[in-house]
């Protein structure tokens, strides 16, 4: 007779989930027993660890990913990672041990108390099955749950006795659609708004690329000669960024943002919320006189905005219909904007300078993964992504997330055999967070490198406090991290580097090698401004 456990491995690999990111604890020894040969069990030393570079891994198959955590402390060690899943728009089915039935009444050690409310708000779904025999079907639904749209984790507790329980017949296979086209005649609405504007803009979001739809986004940049930004803080690239109608990432604060669209009548937003603020800014949400259209996915999204009409529909079908369309503008393209002068390069390095030699010895199918607070505006100017699918960081603000999601990111780039080179920039702040996914890195033999700006400060804070008028907050300086030597503990390459030679070469070795790098770059204590 087949076992609960023997049915719900076999739901996983009809769904093709057959790496499992985790950390073991009692309470899920009875599922992980006899671990199947067909199955790759990726071992993080941290739940927040494992939630992260399930997350990497889910975006860069552009599948779901299964993460096995320890009943609710284990949970709660993810979380962070989760509420970061859950802006990411990462399908995640989140697993976790349970004290078993038996003694739950009287909640011995261990017990998740309430399980399904623990990963709340963050997860779409959360359940403990009601039956042993529920839990393959329920697995099930937490995969359609978790792909649909807008996509996001779900979590399942999962009591330690169920597994040994004999199985019900299996859950017949199903499917379900993972996009949907824009209500027809919302749709001809905005294309008569769009074929009416004057000036229009566009602002791109992260779901432009998550529906794969740069080609469509491009498409309709051009017929309408207009502009394109990049939405604030985004967590993917959304555009080419080396097209002559890119702009760049709006500010993310309510008063500069409007300024920036100052001038356009129509602001056609696609797969981005309206919009992702950080310091408060006072001002309009828009330029005067411009009305903004809003293309998205997720209704939540549509229905917090503070200004601005809505259609539901998968951002990539929707501007495909767009293209179809709206008729060509007629007006001149928009120039390219000007060259940037290339920054000095002093010592130690300004980080305009650390990313302009990484700009330069870029590899053409580089894959960026950035965590670096205070640098993001240096980054971002220098380092020009021109692939999709190619810069990732997280959505929620939440640090901790990108050293294991790029640990994800490079495993799902050997798994899925395309074996793009993944770079991280990390803040010597934001390392620590989620430090030991250097040690799976090693494990794994990949070859991701790790660029630590140091500046051994929290800087974003300090600017933030300056524009926010609170001085004397203690906890901002980072003195005595000898990143070099906590990198070394873990298994990986490292050095530190000062020049852009140095860091061309210390690039050239690290991406084809069969270990993590981690390059340590002093850069300027200067703080740059938010804004
Ligand atoms: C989980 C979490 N804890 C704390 C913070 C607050 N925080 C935001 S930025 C930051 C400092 C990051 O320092 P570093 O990575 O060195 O970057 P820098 O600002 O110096 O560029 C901190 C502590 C956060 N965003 N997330």
């Amino acid at each position: 007779m087949a076992t609960v456990r023997d049915a719900t491995y076999d739901v996983l690999r009809t769904l093709g989930m057959t790496t499992v990111f985790g950390n073991p604890g009692s309470t899920e020894e009875p599922f992980l027993q006899h671990f199947p040969a067909d199955f790759h069990y990726v071992h993080a030393l941290h739940e927040a660890t494992a939630v992260a570079m399930a997350d990497g891994y889910a975006q860069a198959t552009g599948a779901p990913a299964h993460v096995n955590l320890h009943t609710a402390p284990g949970t709660g060690n993810g979380m962070g990672n989760l509420v970061t899943a859950w802006h990411n728009k990462t399908p995640l089915i989140v697993t976790a041990g349970q004290q078993t039935r038996e003694m739950l009444l009287l909640e011995p050690r261990l017990a998740n108390r309430r399980p399904t409310e623990l990963p709340q708000p963050y997860v779409k779904w959360a359940y403990e099955p009601a039956r042993a025999q529920d839990i393959p079907a329920a697995v099930l639904r937490a995969y359609a749950t978790a792909v649909q749209p807008p996509a996001g984790p779900v979590f399942l507790s999962l009591p330690m006795d169920d597994w040994a329980q004999t199985a019900d017949p299996p859950p017949a296979p199903r499917t379900v659609a993972t996009r949907f086209a824009p209500d027809p005649e919302r749709l001809t609405e905005f294309v008569r708004v769009l074929a009416g504007s004057r000036n229009p803009v566009l602002v791109y979001g992260p779901g432009v690329d998550r529906a794969a739809s740069w080609s469509p986004a491009v498409a309709l940049a051009e017929r309408l000669a207009a502009p394109v930004w990049s939405a604030p803080a985004t967590e993917r690239a959304v555009f080419p960024e080396d097209h002559p109608h890119f702009r760049g990432v709006l500010p993310y604060a309510i008063g500069p943002l409007a300024e920036a669209l100052r001038g356009h009548d129509t602001v056609l937003v696609v797969g981005a919320p309206v919009f992702r603020y950080y310091p408060y800014v006072p001002g309009g949400h828009l330029p005067d006189g411009a009305r903004l259209l809003h293309v998205t996915d997720d209704p939540d999204e549509a229905a917090r905005a503070p200004v601005g009409d809505s259609l539901l529909s998968d951002p990539g079908l929707a501007l495909t219909a767009l293209v179809e369309r709206v008729p060509p503008s007629g007006r001149p393209a928009p120039a390219r904007r000007d060259a940037l002068p290339p920054p000095e390069v002093g010592t130690p390095l300004s980080a305009d300078a650390l990313f302009a030699a990484l700009a330069d010895h870029w590899p053409t199918d580089g894959v960026l993964v950035q965590e670096s607070p205070s640098n993001l505006s240096a980054l971002r100017r220098q380092l020009r992504i021109t692939q999709p699918a190619s810069y990732f960081t997280m959505a929620s603000g939440g640090l901790g997330y990108g050293l294991p999601a790029a640990v994800g990111i490079a495993l799902a780039e050997r798994d899925t055999g395309r074996g793009r080179p993944v770079v991280a920039v990390i803040g010597d702040g934001s390392f620590h967070y989620s430090v030991q996914a250097l040690w799976t890195a090693a494990r794994l033999a990949l070859p991701v490198v790790v660029v630590v700006p140091a500046n051994q400060q929290y800087a974003i804070l300090k600017a933030f406090a300056e524009l926010k008028h609170t001085p004397g907050v203690p906890g901002l300086d980072l003195p005595g991290l000898d990143i070099v030597a906590i990198a070394a503990g873990y298994g990986c390459a490292t050095e530190v580097v000062e020049t852009p030679d140095q860091l061309g070469a210390a690039l050239a070795v690290g991406l084809h090698t069969d270990r993590p790098t981690v390059l340590a770059v002093p850069i300027s204590t200067d703080v740059p401004s938010i804004l």
